[in-house]
Protein backbone atom coordinates (compact mmCIF):
# COMPACT_ATOMS: atom_id res chain seq x y z
CA UNK A 1 0.00 0.00 0.00
CA UNK A 2 1.06 3.18 -0.94
CA UNK A 3 1.36 4.67 2.58
CA UNK A 4 3.05 1.63 4.00
CA UNK A 5 5.58 2.17 1.34
CA UNK A 6 6.40 5.85 2.03
CA UNK A 7 6.19 5.62 5.70
CA UNK A 8 8.39 2.38 6.26
CA UNK A 9 11.30 4.56 5.48
CA UNK A 10 11.39 5.46 8.68
CA UNK A 11 12.10 2.03 9.02
CA UNK A 12 12.26 0.61 12.61
CA UNK A 13 15.55 0.69 14.40
CA UNK A 14 15.86 -1.92 17.07
CA UNK A 15 16.58 0.59 20.40
CA UNK A 16 17.23 -0.96 23.54
CA UNK A 17 15.03 0.86 26.57
CA UNK A 18 16.70 0.88 29.99
CA UNK A 19 14.66 1.45 32.72
CA UNK A 20 16.48 2.96 35.85
CA UNK A 21 14.72 3.38 39.55
CA UNK A 22 16.90 5.46 41.52
CA UNK A 23 15.64 6.97 44.50
CA UNK A 24 17.48 10.31 43.14
CA UNK A 25 16.27 10.36 40.04
CA UNK A 26 13.76 9.19 37.47
CA UNK A 27 14.42 8.20 34.33
CA UNK A 28 13.35 6.10 32.21
CA UNK A 29 14.87 6.83 28.77
CA UNK A 30 15.95 4.99 25.32
CA UNK A 31 17.70 5.71 22.40
CA UNK A 32 20.52 4.25 20.45
CA UNK A 33 21.93 7.15 21.74
CA UNK A 34 21.88 6.29 25.01
CA UNK A 35 19.80 9.13 26.48
CA UNK A 36 20.87 9.49 30.00
CA UNK A 37 18.92 11.37 32.48
CA UNK A 38 19.69 9.74 35.61
CA UNK A 39 21.70 11.89 36.98
CA UNK A 40 19.21 14.89 36.75
CA UNK A 41 19.46 17.06 40.23
CA UNK A 42 18.37 20.84 41.09
CA UNK A 43 21.17 22.61 39.30
CA UNK A 44 22.19 25.92 37.92
CA UNK A 45 20.72 26.59 34.49
CA UNK A 46 22.56 27.38 31.47
CA UNK A 47 22.73 30.68 30.81
CA UNK A 48 19.38 31.29 28.75
CA UNK A 49 19.23 35.25 29.31
CA UNK A 50 15.73 35.72 30.72
CA UNK A 51 15.42 38.66 28.42
CA UNK A 52 15.17 36.36 25.33
CA UNK A 53 12.87 34.10 27.28
CA UNK A 54 10.76 36.90 27.78
CA UNK A 55 10.71 37.74 24.43
CA UNK A 56 9.34 34.52 23.15
CA UNK A 57 7.09 34.37 25.73
CA UNK A 58 5.56 37.87 24.70
CA UNK A 59 5.75 37.14 21.11
CA UNK A 60 3.10 33.75 21.66
CA UNK A 61 0.99 35.95 23.61
CA UNK A 62 0.55 38.22 20.97
CA UNK A 63 0.26 35.42 18.27
CA UNK A 64 -3.74 34.97 18.80
CA UNK A 65 -4.01 33.47 15.81
CA UNK A 66 -1.92 30.35 16.46
CA UNK A 67 -3.17 27.81 18.94
CA UNK A 68 -0.61 26.95 21.48
CA UNK A 69 -0.16 23.75 22.68
CA UNK A 70 2.86 24.29 25.44
CA UNK A 71 2.79 25.87 29.02
CA UNK A 72 4.46 28.62 29.85
CA UNK A 73 7.45 26.26 32.07
CA UNK A 74 7.20 24.13 28.71
CA UNK A 75 8.30 26.92 26.86
CA UNK A 76 10.78 28.59 28.69
CA UNK A 77 12.08 24.37 28.84
CA UNK A 78 12.42 24.58 25.05
CA UNK A 79 14.06 27.48 25.32
CA UNK A 80 17.08 26.40 27.42
CA UNK A 81 16.83 23.27 25.35
CA UNK A 82 17.42 25.75 22.60
CA UNK A 83 20.46 27.54 24.30
CA UNK A 84 21.87 24.03 24.57
CA UNK A 85 21.41 23.04 21.40
CA UNK A 86 23.22 26.37 19.72
CA UNK A 87 25.98 26.64 22.75
CA UNK A 88 24.67 30.15 23.45
CA UNK A 89 24.02 31.18 19.90
CA UNK A 90 20.77 32.95 18.78
CA UNK A 91 19.99 31.21 16.01
CA UNK A 92 20.34 27.26 14.15
CA UNK A 93 21.72 27.23 10.72
CA UNK A 94 20.35 24.55 8.27
CA UNK A 95 23.29 22.31 8.69
CA UNK A 96 23.06 21.99 12.80
CA UNK A 97 18.85 22.02 12.08
CA UNK A 98 19.01 18.93 10.20
CA UNK A 99 21.42 17.05 12.53
CA UNK A 100 19.14 17.99 15.12
CA UNK A 101 16.09 16.48 13.51
CA UNK A 102 17.77 13.23 12.32
CA UNK A 103 19.47 12.64 15.67
CA UNK A 104 16.67 13.94 17.84
CA UNK A 105 13.90 12.93 15.76
CA UNK A 106 14.86 10.27 13.63
CA UNK A 107 14.23 11.95 10.30
CA UNK A 108 16.47 10.50 7.59
CA UNK A 109 15.16 12.27 4.51
CA UNK A 110 17.49 15.12 3.07
CA UNK A 111 14.90 16.54 1.28
CA UNK A 112 12.21 16.76 3.59
CA UNK A 113 14.50 17.55 6.19
CA UNK A 114 14.94 20.89 4.34
CA UNK A 115 11.26 21.29 3.51
CA UNK A 116 10.99 21.20 7.80
CA UNK A 117 14.01 23.61 8.09
CA UNK A 118 11.94 26.09 5.85
CA UNK A 119 8.69 25.43 7.64
CA UNK A 120 10.26 26.50 11.05
CA UNK A 121 12.32 29.17 9.43
CA UNK A 122 8.97 31.56 8.88
CA UNK A 123 11.14 34.60 8.00
CA UNK A 124 13.11 33.03 5.98
CA UNK A 125 17.09 34.13 7.27
CA UNK A 126 18.47 30.98 6.68
CA UNK A 127 18.41 30.29 10.39
CA UNK A 128 16.15 29.20 13.12
CA UNK A 129 15.99 31.58 16.12
CA UNK A 130 14.70 30.46 19.50
CA UNK A 131 11.03 31.81 18.90
CA UNK A 132 10.98 30.04 15.60
CA UNK A 133 12.35 27.06 17.23
CA UNK A 134 9.36 27.09 19.73
CA UNK A 135 6.76 28.05 17.01
CA UNK A 136 7.68 25.25 14.90
CA UNK A 137 7.98 22.49 17.54
CA UNK A 138 4.23 23.93 18.77
CA UNK A 139 3.20 21.92 15.14
CA UNK A 140 5.76 19.74 14.53
CA UNK A 141 5.42 17.82 17.93
CA UNK A 142 1.99 18.40 18.98
CA UNK A 143 0.12 20.03 16.40
CA UNK A 144 -3.30 19.21 15.75
CA UNK A 145 -4.40 17.18 12.66
CA UNK A 146 -5.04 20.15 11.24
CA UNK A 147 -1.99 21.94 11.37
CA UNK A 148 -0.28 18.59 10.98
CA UNK A 149 -2.11 18.43 7.40
CA UNK A 150 -1.07 22.24 6.69
CA UNK A 151 2.31 21.42 7.72
CA UNK A 152 3.08 18.38 5.91
CA UNK A 153 1.50 19.81 2.74
CA UNK A 154 4.03 23.17 3.04
CA UNK A 155 6.66 20.49 3.22
CA UNK A 156 5.93 18.14 0.42
CA UNK A 157 5.32 21.20 -1.68
CA UNK A 158 8.91 20.95 -2.38
CA UNK A 159 8.41 24.52 -4.11
CA UNK A 160 6.45 25.98 -1.76
CA UNK A 161 4.04 26.42 -3.67
CA UNK A 162 0.03 26.06 -3.65
CA UNK A 163 0.27 22.28 -5.05
CA UNK A 164 1.99 19.78 -5.11
CA UNK A 165 2.70 18.70 -8.89
CA UNK A 166 3.08 15.15 -10.39
CA UNK A 167 6.97 15.57 -10.86
CA UNK A 168 7.28 16.71 -6.63
CA UNK A 169 5.32 13.44 -5.92
CA UNK A 170 7.96 11.55 -8.21
CA UNK A 171 10.46 13.11 -6.73
CA UNK A 172 9.34 12.38 -3.66
CA UNK A 173 8.30 9.07 -3.56
CA UNK A 174 11.72 8.31 -5.89
CA UNK A 175 12.97 9.53 -2.51
CA UNK A 176 11.63 7.71 -0.08
CA UNK A 177 10.82 4.45 -2.37
CA UNK A 178 14.49 4.51 -3.22
CA UNK A 179 15.87 3.93 0.62
CA UNK A 180 14.28 0.75 1.42
CA UNK A 181 13.74 -0.92 -2.26
CA UNK A 182 17.16 -0.43 -3.60
CA UNK A 183 16.22 -1.80 -7.21
CA UNK A 184 18.16 -0.70 -10.12
CA UNK A 185 15.68 1.37 -11.88
CA UNK A 186 12.82 1.94 -9.73
CA UNK A 187 11.73 4.63 -11.98
CA UNK A 188 8.72 2.61 -13.52
CA UNK A 189 7.12 1.32 -10.43
CA UNK A 190 7.42 4.75 -8.72
CA UNK A 191 5.57 6.74 -12.28
CA UNK A 192 2.87 4.42 -11.52
CA UNK A 193 2.88 5.01 -8.03
CA UNK A 194 2.33 8.39 -8.78
CA UNK A 195 -0.89 7.60 -10.48
CA UNK A 196 -2.24 5.46 -8.20
CA UNK A 197 -1.62 8.86 -5.62
CA UNK A 198 -3.68 10.91 -7.72
CA UNK A 199 -6.05 8.02 -7.99
CA UNK A 200 -6.63 8.61 -4.98
CA UNK A 201 -6.10 11.70 -3.78
CA UNK A 202 -6.45 14.27 -6.54
CA UNK A 203 -10.32 14.81 -5.63
CA UNK A 204 -10.85 17.54 -8.63
CA UNK A 205 -9.02 15.91 -11.23
CA UNK A 206 -6.75 18.55 -11.94
CA UNK A 207 -3.69 16.27 -11.86
CA UNK A 208 -1.58 18.02 -8.88
CA UNK A 209 -2.52 17.78 -5.50
CA UNK A 210 -3.85 20.71 -3.62
CA UNK A 211 -4.61 21.85 -0.05
CA UNK A 212 -7.74 20.72 -0.68
CA UNK A 213 -7.39 17.16 -2.16
CA UNK A 214 -4.50 16.63 0.66
CA UNK A 215 -6.76 17.83 3.40
CA UNK A 216 -9.88 15.59 2.55
CA UNK A 217 -7.54 12.74 1.29
CA UNK A 218 -6.07 12.57 5.04
CA UNK A 219 -9.60 13.12 7.18
CA UNK A 220 -10.05 9.73 4.92
CA UNK A 221 -7.08 8.10 5.70
CA UNK A 222 -4.53 9.64 8.57
CA UNK A 223 -1.76 7.61 7.04
CA UNK A 224 -1.80 9.87 3.83
CA UNK A 225 -0.57 12.39 6.74
CA UNK A 226 2.90 10.46 5.67
CA UNK A 227 2.40 9.73 2.41
CA UNK A 228 5.36 10.89 1.01
CA UNK A 229 8.00 10.66 3.41
CA UNK A 230 8.38 11.61 7.22
CA UNK A 231 8.01 15.17 7.95
CA UNK A 232 6.90 14.49 11.74
CA UNK A 233 9.25 12.80 14.48
CA UNK A 234 8.77 9.22 15.24
CA UNK A 235 6.42 8.11 18.10
CA UNK A 236 9.28 6.97 19.91
CA UNK A 237 11.36 10.06 19.77
CA UNK A 238 8.63 12.47 20.09
CA UNK A 239 7.71 10.35 23.49
CA UNK A 240 11.51 10.84 24.03
CA UNK A 241 11.67 14.27 24.08
CA UNK A 242 8.29 14.89 25.94
CA UNK A 243 9.60 12.93 28.83
CA UNK A 244 12.56 14.96 28.62
CA UNK A 245 10.32 18.34 28.64
CA UNK A 246 7.66 17.06 31.62
CA UNK A 247 11.45 15.83 33.65
CA UNK A 248 12.68 19.40 33.04
CA UNK A 249 8.81 20.86 34.60
CA UNK A 250 8.87 18.13 37.22
CA UNK A 251 12.24 17.64 38.40
CA UNK A 252 13.95 21.25 38.70
CA UNK A 253 10.74 23.35 39.61
CA UNK A 254 11.17 25.93 36.93
CA UNK A 255 14.90 26.33 36.96
CA UNK A 256 16.83 24.42 34.13
CA UNK A 257 18.98 22.14 33.88
CA UNK A 258 22.56 22.40 33.89
CA UNK A 259 24.74 22.06 31.03
CA UNK A 260 26.18 18.83 31.92
CA UNK A 261 22.54 17.65 32.14
CA UNK A 262 21.51 18.49 29.07
CA UNK A 263 24.65 17.51 27.43
CA UNK A 264 23.70 13.70 28.72
CA UNK A 265 20.35 14.26 26.75
CA UNK A 266 20.83 16.06 23.55
CA UNK A 267 25.10 15.80 22.40
CA UNK A 268 25.36 13.23 19.90
CA1 LIG B 1 14.63 32.50 10.70
CA1 LIG C 1 -6.24 18.46 -7.54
Amino acid sequence: MLTKTAMSSAKDKNIRSAQHNDATAIRKVHSRHTWKLESISHGHGPPVSRKAVQYVLDEVAKRRNEKFHFSKQEIESLCTIFRHLTKNADKIDRNRFRDILNNTFDMTDDILMDRVFKAFDRDNDGQVNMLEWVVGLNTYLRGTLDEKIAFAFNCYSLKGEKHITREEIFQLLKSSVLKQAGDEDPDESIKELVEITLKKMDKDHDNRLGDGDFTASVKEDPLLLACFGQVFPNQRRKNDFEKTLAQMSDVVFGQSLSPQQLASVFDY
